[in-house]
């Protein structure tokens, strides 16, 4: 515990930024200690939500040049604030409405033809794809690196990465599910999604069983974390899957939960969140 607490107190060290905290969501939101009972306000100031009206355009900090075009429920867009925030990287949150089409529209279509969030923007660099945004994050930000030295665990992380990138979430993503519900697969489109969830998780299981430490793949947070969290979150409040059959998986999900950048990450804590008090 107490390597725990240092290795943490190294990586969440102030950034000297000071940015305003952003504006609360208009809708009132689930506080998020319901959720994250350790949460913590200090990765609220690496966010700024350029659709407040307390957004000035500019922070105190010069470095300051990052756009998430995001939304707050997309789990692609989620792996990219958890990096940022464990990169400490201060940025401007873009809302993309995904419930609304806006990721129809022609000013959004000239980031990204494919109609997808997350985008990154930095000057005249537009990234689309998490795993395109991540690789590009951690080259020109090394530091608290997404992928380790060693040559194995970071093919490790890649390979979850893939495997979350393009055999679960692809399957499960909202449009498909629409498509699949108007034209091919009325009946269960909830089985479907399920299927893949499950098969995936089988798989990343198997695979991060006896290499696991604290996280995926030892005891620092890596990509295979930035990855795995978002999707286990989904799986489990959007596709009710039952984490008990993959206890490695769940316990490293335990370990992300109380994670401050984690926690800064997670989508009812964006500006464009709308969760219903309960
Ligand atoms: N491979 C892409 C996938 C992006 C993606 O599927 N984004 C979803 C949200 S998680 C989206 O924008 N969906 C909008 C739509 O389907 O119209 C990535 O990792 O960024």
């Amino acid at each position: 515990m107490a390597r725990l607490l240092s290795s943490l107190t190294r990586r969440y060290k102030a950034i000297g930024c000071g940015f305003t905290h952003p504006a609360q969501p208009s809708t009132t939101i689930v506080p998020l200690s319901n959720h994250y009972p350790f949460a913590s306000p200090k990765f609220s100031s690496l966010l700024m939500d350029s659709n407040s009206p307390d957004f000035v355009g500019s922070s105190s900090c010069s470095s300051t040049k990052i756009q998430l075009y995001s939304y707050w429920q997309s789990s692609c867009s989620w792996r990219v604030r958890f990096a940022l925030n464990l990169k400490e990287l201060p940025y401007e949150y873009k809302a993309v409405d995904l419930s609304k089409g806006e990721q129809f529209s022609s000013e959004f279509e000239r980031l990204n033809p494919v109609h997808f969030v997350p985008v990154l923007v930095e000057g005249d660099l537009v990234v689309s794809d998490s795993f395109a945004i991540l690789l590009y994050l951690d080259e020109k930000y090394p530091q608290n690196a997404l992928l380790p030295v060693d040559v194995k665990k970071r093919a490790l992380n890649l390979q979850v990465a893939g495997i979350i990138g393009s055999s679960i979430q692809p399957l499960h993503m909202q449009s498909v599910l629409n498509y699949l519900d108007k034209k091919a697969y009325p009946e269960d489109t909830l089985s479907w999604a399920q299927h893949y969830v499950i098969k995936g998780f089988t798989a990343l299981e198997k695979l991060l069983k006896g290499s696991a430490g604290n996280y995926a793949t030892g005891d620092e947070v890596f990509m295979a974390d930035v990855f795995l969290a978002p999707q286990i979150s989904v799986a489990t409040t959007r596709f009710n899957i039952d984490m008990s059959s993959f206890p490695t998986l769940n316990r490293i999900y335990e370990a992300h939960k109380v994670l401050p950048a984690f926690q800064a990450s997670v989508p009812e804590r964006q500006p464009d969140a709308k969760v219903v008090v309960r």
